[in-house]
């Protein structure tokens, strides 16, 4: 008889998660930036599964028309006779890989009601109460279970079926496929615990306490009982549990009760430029635009030089201690003193971009934007008007003498500019958050209490921009990878951060970037690199120093960035950038070549 899972078979994977066509944070960019290296191995015979939302899809999915004879095509039409919502087709984005889609409100309550009766019997998962977010992905893992079940039953006599699950939101079918030993090979990723998100930001000296705490009793004090037990028992009953750091790897033991078996770092499609000159072409262009907003923001009040200005920034969902806000504020009060106590005459401009409620953008920073824009009108009109008459004057001209430039400009003109600066200018400080936030947060507190709040004679300036960069912002007018080029430093000293996007983000850029050894990235670079310091990689200790030491060496690192020549920038943002392949997906997608291999064999009889 020929047996299951033989290797002359052919293989087929289908990656699993909530966010493919579906963006709510991080997983989106692992899968999506992973599809070419994907597709470049698997072909067609990668699929990615996901949950239907007609109005993201409509976005980023192109159904297929006609049935296709190949599995994927028969099983999504044996589920459609079955009664549910499948939708089947590609998703547009590079790689173009097929995907199946589950329209999760085509389970009704009562079905619901049922599959949550049967986690409880067969796993003892309580989903009494959980809200609405946690009853979808128990829909979605439902009918995620149907389908590789109907898949394995047809196929699996001719083809070795991979299942890869990212996070516990995909992961609700995955206990039951294995207890009802269907013929698939099983890989469970998880990109974050949900107790040590909880936890890490809310027990102080988190790491500290890490072996002690019982996850059980924490999961019921925060509430997260089901969500943390999913997640549990899909890391116990996976062939192969993985995770994306050795940071979140020390979690796994505690919380979810096995260790994993692999580490998955997160990659990026990286698409170099020909010419390294062509980036730094870009850094020049995008910092422009920032210095408009700068100036627009800033110079209402009092000026300084953009010659002499270092924009840094940090962004991230606002999760305040644990993206290291905290300590990138404290750090920056420290910058600021030094700074002032040695007469530097640099500037450094910070941006602190989250997104936090907000009513609107503060009309006075709109105004000062549009009476800037207004200033610049005018200058051109009257640069135009100089000029016309300055070459009618040199034509016309006799005695060699350069005409009195001031004669050549109206009345009109003078006034207007005059006018217009004067309105414009203020006597107020510029504001420290460009937003009217619904209420105060611990970062405009933790601003005004360091008196971080954008004095004349302070070297460091803050501007809080509670939303997202986004090219539709009239702040910026910039997209948020333009945005990272535009500036010099990004600063990302995060306490808990299980891989961490934001640095990554810069070195492909070739953007210097702060990190820390508590996050994913900071520290898979100290187990690659050794020169990394010098390539523009800042890896803060978060793991053995505490707040205060850290907030002394990041201090430090930033004086030192501050007193650097800009020649030193621009060569060590050519260092920066030439690392970026190593975290090209077709270098790191071998971490999942080997997950993918070990279920497999596993799976084996
Ligand atoms: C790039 C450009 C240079 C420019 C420099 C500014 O390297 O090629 O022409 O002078 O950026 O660097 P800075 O660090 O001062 O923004
Ligand atoms: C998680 O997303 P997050 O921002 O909630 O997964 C990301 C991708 O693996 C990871 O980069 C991040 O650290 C985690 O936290």
């Amino acid at each position: 008889m020929e047996s299951v899972f033989s290797t002359s078979k052919r293989k087929l994977l289908l990656e699993i998660a909530w966010e493919v066509c579906n963006q709510v944070g991080g997983i989106y960019t692992v899968i999506r930036s992973k599809v070419p290296a994907m597709v470049e191995k698997w072909d067609d015979n990668y699929v990615a599964l996901g949950p239907y939302f007609a109005q993201r899809a409509a976005a980023e999915f192109e159904p297929i028309i006609d049935s296709d004879e190949t599995e994927i095509g028969q099983t999504v039409r044996k589920m459609r006779q079955l009664g549910f919502n499948v939708e089947y087709g590609y998703w547009l984005v590079t790689g173009r890989p097929r995907v199946v889609l589950f329209d999760v409100s085509s389970i009704s309550v009562e079905q619901l009601n049922y599959i949550k009766g049967q986690l409880w019997q067969n796993h003892q998962l309580s989903t009494l109460n959980v809200e609405d977010l946690v009853n979808q992905t128990i829909a979605f893992g439902e009918m995620v279970r149907v389908f590789i079940t109907l898949l394995a039953e047809d196929h699996a006599r001719r083809v070795d079926f991979v299942a890869h699950f990212h996070e516990w939101m995909a992961s609700t079918g995955l206990p039951d496929l294995r207890r009802d030993n269907v013929k698939v090979a099983t890989v469970f990723t998880t990109h974050a615990t949900m107790l040590g998100r909880y936890l890490a930001q809310n027990e102080a000296g988190f790491y500290g306490k890490l072996p002690f705490f019982d996850w059980k009793r924490e999961a019921l004090h925060y509430g997260i009982d089901t969500q943390a037990t999913i997640e549990r028992l899909a890391a116990q009953q996976a062939h192969v549990f993985t995770t994306v750091s050795d940071v979140t790897a020390r979690e796994c033991e505690v919380f979810l009760g096995r260790n994993p078996d692999l580490i998955l770092p997160n990659g990026l499609n990286i698409t170099r430029f020909a010419a390294t000159h062509e980036f730094q072409n870009l850094h020049v262009r995008y910092k422009d635009k920032i210095h408009e907003f700068v100036m627009g923001h800033f110079f209402q009040s009092y000026s300084f030089d953009l010659e002499k200005t270092l924009y840094f920034f940090t962004s991230g969902r606002f999760e305040f201690s644990n993206k290291g806000y905290d300590l990138t504020l404290e750090a920056l009060a420290r910058l600021n003193y030094r700074m002032r106590e040695a007469n530097m005459d640099m500037t450094v401009v910070m941006f602190m971009v989250t997104k936090q409620p907000y009513t609107s953008i503060n009309p006075e920073v709109l105004h000062s934007r549009a009476l800037l824009d207004e200033i610049q009108e005018t200058c051109e009109s009257i640069e135009k008007q100089v000029g016309e008459r300055l070459f009618l004057a040199a034509a016309s001209n006799t005695d060699n003498m350069l005409p009195d430039l001031n004669k050549f400009v109206d009345e009109y003109w003078r006034l207007r500019l005059r006018r217009t600066v004067q309105s414009w200018k203020t006597k107020h400080l510029p504001p420290f958050v460009t937003h009217n936030l619904v209420q105060e947060d611990d970062m405009t507190r933790f601003i005004e209490r360091a008196n971080l709040v954008n004095n004349e004679y302070d070297r460091v300036k803050i501007v809080y921009h509670p939303d997202f960069i986004a090219s539709t912002n009239p702040l910026f007018g910039l997209d948020y990878s333009q945005f990272v080029r535009g500036c010099h430093l990004g600063v990302f000293p995060s306490y808990y951060e299980p891989w961490g996007y934001t640095p990554l983000e810069c070195v492909v850029r070739g953007i210097p970037t702060v990190t820390s050894d508590q996050s994913g990235f900071g520290d898979f670079i100290m187990q690659i690199m050794r020169d990394y310091e010098n390539r523009g990689i800042y890896v803060i200790n978060r793991r053995t120093q505490n707040f205060n030491e850290a907030a002394d060496q990041l201090a430090n690192v930033l004086f030192r960035f501050v007193r650097m020549a800009q020649r030193d920038r621009i060569a060590q943002r050519n260092r920066v950038e030439s690392i970026a392949e190593v975290f090209d997906w077709s270098n790191l997608r071998s971490y999942y070549d080997t997950a993918h291999d070990l279920a497999l064999k596993r799976k084996k009889p």
